[in-house]
């Protein structure tokens, strides 16, 4: 009997043959991706080459899939707080954040440094569930083979390189990273989500079976079980999270020993980053001349510290919320954004204000307010944190504060406001 190359296409009702001719051209080309490539000599087989050169029992493709399982949702949680944070601070046009809830991005900010350290326990165990792979015979059968194990240590190299630059970043040790951390946190983001989608793809066959049928948690001889180990990695993760959350998690702050930052911590109870002494604002925050300038398409004013006073004041609490993961609460007092807005002539509802600092330098001396914010009322120019004027290191005589913002947009020693009218 003839029979098709491929009995699926036979009934096809349409067979189109550009479509015939693009399947075969496909299948030839897997096929010559798989070729097997020759073994290489048996001598070069040795140390952690050799056969049973890792013994360990615990070792399975359960465990390496349950850590798996728990790393993909870690990283996951991870990649989508990032990438809000990423774009919250550069907004495409499409792109909406609102002004409320106000804590919404001390949460997402929060998840995403919690679940990044949680990951650190979980990678060093998937890691040692499968680094004897890395010493497969024959290190590579053919080009697929070789293809895939390049796409893992692409996905190796990335996720170590978050992890490690995320850590140094949130304790603020920039010596290590000869590059802008946030650009290469933020590519490289890509490039482990990327490799993580081809690399659960590609060990799909592998992970279903795995996870669906639970085999023997057993250890010859005793030992350290399976399920010992899951525990231990959990609590790791746990006993990380518990130690480092309340730097936004309030009621945590007591327990959180391994957190980078207290919120309660610095003056007026609130932490700092940048102090006036290493803005080089000092004087002209001091200076009697001070004015805060406010300017619109057809009117600028110019306000004192005691014109700003002498507007109606207002009160809120809000928190700073640093893209470091630290939060902290804080009772601002001082003038609303709207009033300033309209002051310039400006309508408060539909426009977007400038913001500039008396820091003549350095990436975070402005920041743009865009319309949800500038428009809503708990947007402030503080002039006052906790009933008392602001500290010079929270951006005396003047500093933004609006709700659900990240640290970073909010400008202190604030000297201009520019407002547009967006409708
Ligand atoms: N002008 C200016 N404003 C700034 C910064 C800065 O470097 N310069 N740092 C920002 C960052 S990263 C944070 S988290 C908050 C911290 O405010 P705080 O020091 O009052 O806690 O200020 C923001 N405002
Ligand atoms: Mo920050």
């Amino acid at each position: 009997m003839v029979r098709d190359a491929d009995p699926g296409l036979r009934n096809d009702p349409d067979p189109d043959p550009g479509n015939l001719r693009l399947a075969g051209r496909l299948r030839r080309a897997v096929t010559w991706l798989q070729q097997p490539w020759p073994a290489p000599p048996a001598a070069l087989r040795r140390g952690p080459m050799r056969r049973g050169a890792f013994d360990s029992k615990l070792r399975s493709p359960r465990l390496t899939s349950l850590l798996g399982l728990a790393l993909a949702v870690a990283f996951t949680v991870c990649f989508v707080t990032g990438l809000i944070s990423h774009l919250i601070q550069h907004p495409p046009f499409w792109f909406y954040w609102p002004s409320r809830p106000v804590g919404l991005y001390r949460v997402t900010q929060g998840l995403h440094v919690a679940t990044g350290l949680a990951s650190v326990p979980l990678l060093g165990a998937k890691l040692w569930s499968v680094y004897p792979r890395l010493f497969a015979w024959p290190p590579a059968r053919g080009l697929a083979h070789a293809l895939e194990r390049a796409t893992v240590a692409v996905l190796v190299a990335a996720a170590l390189f978050q992890l490690v630059s995320g850590v140094l970043n949130i304790s603020r040790w920039y010596a290590p990273m000869p590059f802008f951390f946030t650009a290469g946190h933020y590519w490289s983001a890509w490039l482990a989500i990327g490799a993580l989608l081809v690399h659960i793809a590609v060990k799909l066959p592998i992970i279903r079976p795995a996870l669906a049928r639970a085999t023997p948690d057993r250890t010859p001889g005793g030992g350290l079980t399976r399920r010992g180990l899951l525990g231990t990695v959990g609590a790791a993760a746990g006993v990380i999270t518990l130690a480092t959350a309340g730097q936004t998690a309030a009621p945590l702050a007591g327990i959180s020993v391994l957190a980078p930052r207290r919120p309660g911590a610095g003056p007026q109870h609130l932490p700092v980053n940048k102090t006036a002494g290493g803005a080089g604002v000092r004087d002209a925050a001091f200076d009697p001349a001070y004015r805060l300038t406010v300017a619109g398409p057809a009117r600028t004013v110019s306000l004192s510290l005691a014109d700003l006073t002498a507007l109606p004041q207002h009160t809120v609490v809000l928190p700073i919320s640093c893209v470091e993961g630290w939060s902290s609460t804080g009772t601002w007092t001082g003038v609303r954004l709207r009033d300033l807005v309209a002051l310039a002539g400006v309508d408060p509802d539909n426009a977007e204000a400038y913001v500039e600092s008396l820091e003549a330098r350095g990436r975070y001396r402005s920041s743009t307010v865009p319309p949800p914010h500038t428009r809503d009322p708990f947007t402030l120019i503080a002039l006052r944190l906790g009933g008392e004027p602001l500290h010079p290191d929270h951006g005396y005589p003047a500093r933004l504060i609006a709700p659900n913002r990240p640290g970073v947009l909010q400008t202190k020693w604030v000297a201009r406001i520019t407002a547009r009218s967006t409708s």
